[in-house]
């Protein structure tokens, strides 16, 4: 059993407590009342994933972090430690697009995790035109994502998130096993 840390971060009312909820089988339910998360909720679940020809399991530890720019002096607690990064955005928010390399910059690049330990969700609250948005950041896992419409590609995407982190921390324990014996 493996012991994965995933952070769910972006910018405020960008929709990360609905996708981690959905996510960690809270709720079928979309909350009609919007409440900002303060600091961070942290949920556990467990989800299976294979590698190679076998079933892994993975206990998850999901932070469901709050997007407002007073919690910034927590970033460095969330990062510790993360083995996976989920971000989501507004991509009809401009704004949400310009604080989209900043978060990518800490959480990422800053903590050198790989970048395919990353997804990044364009979440669409309403079912807009949703064909002409690009990934905004070259190089990383990207979808568009919209819980009334097709959750699947929520729980997908995430799925292949946990099997590249799964993969990882799999390969870190061999080596530290090999340097053991060595
Ligand atoms: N209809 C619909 N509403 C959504 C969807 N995703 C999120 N919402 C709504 O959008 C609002 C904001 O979503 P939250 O998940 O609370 O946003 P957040 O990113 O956690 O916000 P902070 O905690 O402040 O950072 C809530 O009222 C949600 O119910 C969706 O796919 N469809
Ligand atoms: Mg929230």
């Amino acid at each position: 059993m493996f012991k994965a840390k995933i952070v769910v971060i972006g910018p405020s009312e960008s929709g990360k407590t609905a996708i981690a909820n959905f996510l960690g089988d809270q709720t079928d339910q979309l909350q009609s009342e919007y409440s900002a998360t303060a600091g961070v909720r942290i949920l556990e679940f467990e989800s299976t994933v294979s590698s190679g020809n076998r079933e892994i399991d993975v206990e998850v530890e999901m932070w469901d972090c709050g997007g407002s720019e007073e919690y910034e002096g927590c970033w460095p607690a969330i990062a510790s430690n993360t083995d996976g990064v989920i971000i989501v955005y507004n991509p009809f928010e401009p704004s949400d697009k310009d604080q989209l390399q900043n978060w990518f910059s800490y959480f990422v690049t800053g903590q050198g995790l790989r970048e395919e330990c990353c997804t990044l969700f364009a979440h669409c609250k309403k079912k807009e035109a949703t064909r002409n948005i690009s990934p905004p950041i070259k190089n990383i896992p990207f979808c568009i994502t919209n819980l009334d419409g097709d959750p699947g590609i929520v729980r997908d995407q995430f799925r292949k998130l946990l099997q590249k982190v799964a993969s990882k921390i799999s390969e870190s324990r061999e080596k530290e096993e090999l340097s053991i014996i060595n």
